[in-house]
């Protein structure tokens, strides 16, 4: 039976999300992972561990099927894949950042000025587009230091907290490309692949719905309820169901996570009581 090759990375900021994705779809791998290849033992699948600058180029090439990766990879590398989900996970931006002394007014500041980056291609794309005639300096890691040490004006990196410009005497001023984990697959998946990447998509995205709700349980007088209806849609409306107490019913409905302290005081200006929530583990809607 044919399995579908997804890589994932072998050691850094992915790898351990990665896993636990796969496991949340109630994929089990087995005990002690070769960092090398390993298959689930009860989905068609097979795990190999690479680093993520290679990803794209083995995705492309169909040594691998599928595999997670950042986005500012997959645009850097820019090979021929397709980017078949957005992951939630390992969100990050790529900046513009230069010596925190300095005024920054408009892109025009980078004119004529070295801008050290391990991201060249989005880098050169971003000023092309802009107008902007700066020299890209290509360094593999520890970008930050560049300009302190002499080697460029300005950087073009990651970041997330901001602490490692803050350190390194920078500051961030313009935002190139916002970033996030992706699954991304090989072009000409044959149709049997292409059904397995279907039920892991299936899987990830009920695991991703029920993170992004909770399961809502209160009571409620019954003159409230046409009114708690509106504020509480549930899949397709809530469940009602009487209490034992003469004029009291008890709801049942699933509420979006971004919505809920909104809405839990709403409910209680409404005059729910006992108001219970819990998490989803799945969510198929
Ligand atoms: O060995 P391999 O090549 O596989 O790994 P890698 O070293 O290239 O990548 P890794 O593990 O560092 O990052 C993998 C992916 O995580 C990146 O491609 C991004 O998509 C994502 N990601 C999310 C980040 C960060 N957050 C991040 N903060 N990647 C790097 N950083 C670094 C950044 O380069 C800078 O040095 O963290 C620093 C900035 O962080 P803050 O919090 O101080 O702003
Ligand atoms: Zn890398």
């Amino acid at each position: 039976m044919s399995k579908l090759k997804i890589a994932i990375q072998k050691s850094g900021r992915l790898s351990e999300k990665s896993i636990t994705i796969l496991k949340e779809c109630g994929i089990k791998l087995p005990n002690g992972i070769s960092k090398l290849k390993t298959a689930a033992t009860n989905f068609p699948i097979e795990i190999l561990f690479l680093r993520d600058d290679d990803i794209p180029q083995y995705v492309e090439q169909g040594v691998a099927d599928i595999g997670i990766l950042g986005e500012n990879e997959v645009y850097e590398k820019n090979k021929k894949v397709n980017v078949v989900e957005k992951l939630g996970f390992a969100s990050c931006r790529l900046s513009l950042a230069i010596p925190k002394e300095d005024t920054y007014l408009t892109l025009e500041y980078f004119n004529y000025k070295r801008i050290a980056t391990s991201y060249p291609k989005i880098l050169s794309d971003f000023l092309n587009k802009n107008n902007i005639n700066a020299s890209v300096e290509e360094i593999g890691g520890s970008v930050e230091i560049a300009p302190g040490i002499g080697l460029a004006d300005a950087i073009c990196d990651i970041v997330s907290s901001g602490s490692t410009l803050l350190t390194n005497g920078l500051k961030e001023v313009k935002t190139i490309l916002q970033s996030e984990a992706v699954m991304i697959s090989n072009k000409n998946l044959t149709e049997a692949k292409e059904n397995i990447l279907n039920q892991l998509l299936f899987r990830i995205k009920s695991v991703q719905d029920a993170s992004a709700n909770k399961y809502i349980l209160l009571n409620a007088p019954n003159s409230a309820i046409t009114d708690i209806c509106k504020i509480l849609p549930g899949m397709k409306s809530p469940t009602v169901l009487p209490l034992a107490e003469e004029g009291w019913s008890s709801l049942h409905s699933v509420v979006r996570e971004d919505d809920f302290w909104n809405i839990i005081a709403q409910l209680k200006n409404l005059g729910a009581q006992g108001i219970l929530v819990s998490p989803i583990e799945k969510l198929i809607l």
